[in-house]
């Protein structure tokens, strides 16, 4: 009902739509119409009234709510269906219950501001209003071992929505990490991360029942609103890019080439997701320290085999292969 009212006020924006003419077209009272009106408004929506001629919608709401990233969606199967809230612990812990329940492929959770964001290894994740805080399900037919392939894909959408939206040179960081630099920045300034990406499943022996990829991108945030300790390393696009983006375009746009690459992969495989990866990596090639559990490897990041793991060459010329961890470049 909400929905069709906004619709109709957003197809004539800026123009005077009375509260009859609204009320007749969606089938309720002009009390209702007004109560909806309010709601909106509420949700963040500029929207005018004046007695005589009705109801403006001026601009729309800054929320990531779902009627305006289902407005034009190119997607297929990512946002078919979205839950959004205002706020929660965790979209994945919710994603994974939904998952659970046996919700389709390409349902997404979306928060304003988590209050238990985790990274990965039961790290915190800080999300604050104006990041893009996201959980897609999907139930992709790997081994559990190839779970990583999906982190690959996310990180591989959202490198391409910020290079295709702002002109900025993303570059992933193995295993989960976008990076990014100031246009206006000198070169030796470096990359910094503006989104982390921790993928979570369910499955027994071999079957993967699920997959949920948590997505969290700094979209509108200043960096002050970081906890001190994450700011170093730590940037936003509205930081480097000196102005505000639009949340709602960011979101729809990486979806759809999420997307992109998640079907690509259904039809040919990893290995054209890994030439698209090996592309833009910030990794490949340069000397590194990773840390997976007990084991700490330095040497030269070589190769990401099949599976999305990272092979690193040692100084003894042995080839080690990490298929979860951390790294540093050096
Ligand atoms: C990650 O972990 O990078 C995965 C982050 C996934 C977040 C999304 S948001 C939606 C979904 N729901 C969730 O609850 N999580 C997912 P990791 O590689 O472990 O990095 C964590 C580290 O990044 C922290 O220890 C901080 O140093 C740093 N960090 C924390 N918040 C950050 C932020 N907003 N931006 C950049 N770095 C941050």
């Amino acid at each position: 009902m909400r929905e069709r009212i906004l619709n109709l006020l957003y197809q004539r924006k800026k123009e005077y739509i009375s509260g009859e003419e609204l009320s007749q077209k969606v089938g309720i009272s002009r009390t209702a119409i007004w109560k909806h009106i309010q709601a909106l408004k509420r949700e963040g929506y500029k929207i005018n009234s004046q007695k005589r001629s009705g109801y403006s919608l001026i601009s729309i709401s800054d929320l990531l709510l779902p009627y305006e990233i289902e407005r034009d969606l190119k997607t297929k199967i990512l946002g078919k269906k979205i839950y959004h809230f205002k706020e929660i612990g965790s979209t994945n812990d919710l994603a994974i219950e939904l998952a659970q329940k046996g919700i389709e492929e390409g349902t997404i959770v979306i928060a304003e501001t988590q209050t238990k964001g985790k990274g990965r290894l039961g790290r915190e994740w800080s999300s604050p209003l104006g990041g893009l805080w996201l959980s897609i399900i999907l139930r992709p037919e790997i081994l559990p071992t190839q779970a990583p392939r999906m982190t690959v894909i996310a990180a591989l959408g959202v490198a391409k929505t910020i290079r295709k939206l702002y002109f900025l040179k993303a570059l992933i960081k193995w295993p989960n990490d976008v990076l990014i630099r100031s246009p206006i920045t000198d070169h030796r300034s470096p990359f910094k991360k503006v989104c982390g990406i921790l993928t979570e499943m369910g499955a027994e022996q071999d079957t993967v029942n699920y997959v949920v990829i948590g997505i969290g991108v700094n979209l509108n945030i200043d960096i002050k609103k970081f906890p001190v300790e994450f700011r170093k390393n730590t940037t936003s696009l509205e930081k480097e890019l000196g102005r505000k983006i639009d949340r709602v375009e960011f979101t729809k746009r990486m979806l759809k080439e999420i997307e992109n690459f998640y079907l690509l992969f259904k039809k040919r495989g990893f290995a054209p997701i890994l030439k698209e990866w090996k592309k833009i990596s910030a990794t490949l090639g340069k000397g590194v320290k990773a840390v997976s559990g007990r084991r700490i490897i330095e040497g030269k990041a070589i190769d990401i085999d099949s599976d999305g793991a990272l092979i690193i060459e040692t100084k003894e010329g042995k080839q080690e292969k990490i298929l979860a961890g951390d790294v540093t470049l050096l």
